[in-house]
């Protein structure tokens, strides 16, 4: 049977949940038209998904109609989830964009968009919600068409307005479609809509010649262009990326979604004539074909409680079937295919075999993970994994009751594989566990799956900063550690001096004895005294950082001199000195960047000044601003959440360590004097 593979994506809450919800109604794959609002979504199924109304995970949902396999990936639009649109846009052989007719073009539909131009990878605009108070389908999608640029065209447009909205007119097949109880009856294009008609498949030409040589000539030479012309133009462009049809329609109202269905299937392209990835084997490049031995791509992998993993794959070559020896050919492993099931988002469907363009769960594989290429042993293609973002926010964790320990980090490590943009580390320096994501949102879900998945409760605590020390005045001084106590004794005795280094230069140590009055042998162990007591700070216990020490005198004892009291010199030599150049705190500076819609600048830059920030600049990026900004990183734990409220979730940011900076006095004080008692408390 034919194949569609296609991704729905979008910003958070555009209607990309139900409107997969209303094609597997009216595909007949569910017998009700289940609702995210209700919580009984079939793709919405975990619990943290019910819970929210929003979705967290990519889910998969397989479904005939028309004669035709479709697999749907239902992807999340909340960015801080970024890491399943990712997997399910690297599969796809298409995409459905969703947008909020309302809303027009916001952050999460360009980043899909850009994703898709740098791939290519063929697209089908659909403006949902038409059918709801106020909406006014022409001037969002005029929105549409300037925001995302050249190559938009309509293909339908609504019948009626806002709550009037009765059906669609496919501006191609010059068809009305009217829609009432989720039934379609198609009528004649009414009178009224003539015109705009008219004006609208004008529209639709013109984008369909701008695309296509020929068709351009006849356009400008005003000859007929037949319908069949007009098709063609369209598959080919769709399928090469250069223009994308929009339609519209209602997901909760099932307004015009068996006309996307429809579309889908004519527009988007199948496995075999999608683009498919490169492979590689060995050091050499591979164009991989529908046909050969299997290959396959692991996009996702899911840890279930009951099942254990599972990992989604997406057949790109040839046919698996259950029983197949196949190996992973990014880990050099063999991997036997036990059961292989097809997903209708919650649930699960044994078959026997998957043929090419197919997308199925496998379990019980030993040690294949997302990212990672599965092939028949004969022909061991590796496809490229997908680059998954860095994480850019963490925050501590602590299990609330001891020796928990083991499941939590046992929990952290399963995490990770289901989710490659989180990870998890240990400060040794701070001497807390962290998590890092991509969101506030993404870390408490994952602190909820700690507790529902691995049952354990973790509490979050803020991570500590990583305050530095360094000296503002050049200072020399002494250092002489003597001791004679019977026997053999100790003997060191060293001068240094301390200069300020540039910042971030660490530390420079320099040898300028003359005459061997520290003998060479225990240069080293000065060095060494000097490093210890830099490491252990002067202030408040944080490393001391961009220093040069030189070490310019000194004298030995033949017998008493060793490594360990010129040791003891250094470190001695050091505090003397440093008590002399005026020691302060350092504090890590992050360079941020927030995106907001331009009527959030003021309210956002102000904010960023109360957080110590100093504004860089800014910038315009579509109908957004870009603000640049160093802020120190001790002022932005939680910003998110701020941000969120002063741009009505609107605004996204990025953050990353950018240098060292003294921290203003009274508030170095205050840092300082906080530390020291935590010292005092530890040290009891
Ligand atoms: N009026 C109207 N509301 C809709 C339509 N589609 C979705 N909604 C509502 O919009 C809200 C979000 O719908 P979802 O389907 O969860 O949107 P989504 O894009 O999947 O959201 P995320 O996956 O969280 O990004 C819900 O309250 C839906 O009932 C539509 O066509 N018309
Ligand atoms: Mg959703």
């Amino acid at each position: 049977m034919e194949i569609r593979n296609f991704v729905l994506a979008g910003h958070g809450g555009c209607g990309k949940t139900s409107l997969g919800e209303a094609m597997l109604f009216l595909s007949g794959a569910t017998t009700r038209l289940n609702r995210v609002d209700e919580g009984n979504s079939i793709l919405d199924y975990d619990e943290d998904e019910i819970e929210r109304r929003i979705s967290i995970n990519l889910s998969v949902a397989t479904f005939e109609r028309d004669g035709v396999t479709f697999n749907l990936l239902d992807t999340p639009g909340y960015l801080d989830f970024w890491g399943d649109v990712l997997s399910g846009l690297s599969v796809a052989d298409g995409a459905v964009v969703v947008v909020d007719t309302a809303s027009g073009v916001e952050v999460g539909t360009e980043r899909v968009w850009q994703f898709c131009e740098e791939r290519k990878l063929p697209r089908i605009i659909f403006l949902n919600k038409i059918r709801k108070e106020g909406v006014d389908f022409e001037s969002g999608y005029n929105g549409v068409k300037e925001d995302l640029g050249g190559g938009v065209f309509p293909l339908t447009i609504p019948i009626g307005t806002g709550l009037e909205v009765k059906g669609v007119v496919d501006l191609l097949r010059k068809k009305a479609f009217f829609y009432s109880d989720g039934k379609v009856e198609e009528r004649e294009i009414p009178q009224e809509l003539q015109d705009k008609v008219e004006e609208y498949r004008g529209y639709l030409i013109e984008a369909l010649a701008e695309s296509d040589e020929t068709l351009m000539e006849k356009y400008v030479e005003e000859q007929p262009i037949t319908d069949e012309e007009l098709i063609s133009a369209l598959k080919r462009g769709v399928l090469e990326g250069t223009v994308f049809p929009a339609l519209c329609g209602d997901a909760l109202h099932l307004i015009g979604v068996d006309v996307l269905m429809y579309y889908i299937k004519e527009l988007l392209p199948s496995p075999k004539e999608a683009r498919l990835p490169k492979g590689k084997k060995g050091e050499e490049e591979v164009e991989l074909t529908p046909d050969g031995p299997f290959v396959g791509f692991v996009f996702k992998t899911l840890f279930e409680p009951h099942i254990g993993e599972m990992n989604l794959i997406r057949v790109y070559r040839g046919k698996l079937t259950s029983g197949m020896e196949v190996k992973n050919t990014t880990r050099d492993k063999s991997e036997k295919v036990n059961q292989m099931y097809m997903l209708k988002g919650k649930e699960r469907k044994e078959v026997k075999e998957a043929d090419t363009g197919a997308i199925v769960a496998l379990v019980k594989l030993k040690e294949t993970k997302t990212g990672d290429t599965l092939a028949d042993p004969s022909d061991p293609i590796v496809l490229p994994p997908i680059k998954f973002p860095e994480p850019s926010i963490s925050v501590a964790i602590v299990p609330k009751s001891k020796g928990d320990e083991e499941k939590v980090s046992n929990g952290l490590a399963r995490l990770h594989e289901e989710d490659p943009t989180f990870v998890s580390s240990y400060d040794a320096e701070m001497k807390q566990t962290l998590i890092s994501g991509l969101g506030e949102g993404h870390l408490e879900i994952i602190v909820r799956r700690l507790k529902r998945k691995f049952d354990v409760d973790v509490e979050i605590e803020r991570p500590k900063i990583h305050y530095r020390e360094t000296i503002k005045k050049k200072a020399e001084a002494q250092g002489k550690y003597k001791k004679q106590t019977g026997g053999r004794g100790q003997y060191g005795d060293v001068w240094i001096r301390i200069e300020p280094l540039e910042r971030g230069k660490g530390f420079e140590f320099v040898d300028a004895i003359v005459g061997g009055v520290v003998p060479a042998k225990y240069i080293p162990a000065v060095e060494k005294g000097v490093k210890e007591a830099m490491e252990n700070g002067i202030l408040a216990g944080y490393p001391v950082v961009d220093v040069k020490v030189t070490l310019y005198d000194g004298s030995h004892h033949p017998v008493d001199s060793s490594d360990i009291a010129f040791k003891i010199a250094g470190s001695l030599a050091f505090k003397n000195a440093a008590a002399k150049a005026n020691v302060v705190l350092l504090e890590p500076i992050l360079e941020v960047e927030v995106i907001v819609p331009e009527e959030f600048m003021g309210d956002v830059i102000g904010d960023l000044n109360a957080r110590r920030g100093k504004i860089l600049g800014m910038e315009r990026v579509g109908k957004y601003q870009k603000i640049k900004a160093y802020v120190p990183e001790a002022e932005m734990y939680k910003y998110s959440t701020t941000l969120r409220s002063l741009t009505q979730g609107k605004g996204t940011f990025t953050q990353r360590f950018a240098f060292y900076e003294e921290v203003p006095k009274e508030i170095a004080d205050r840092i300082v004097e906080e530390r020291r008692k935590e010292m005092e408390e530890e040290n009891k």
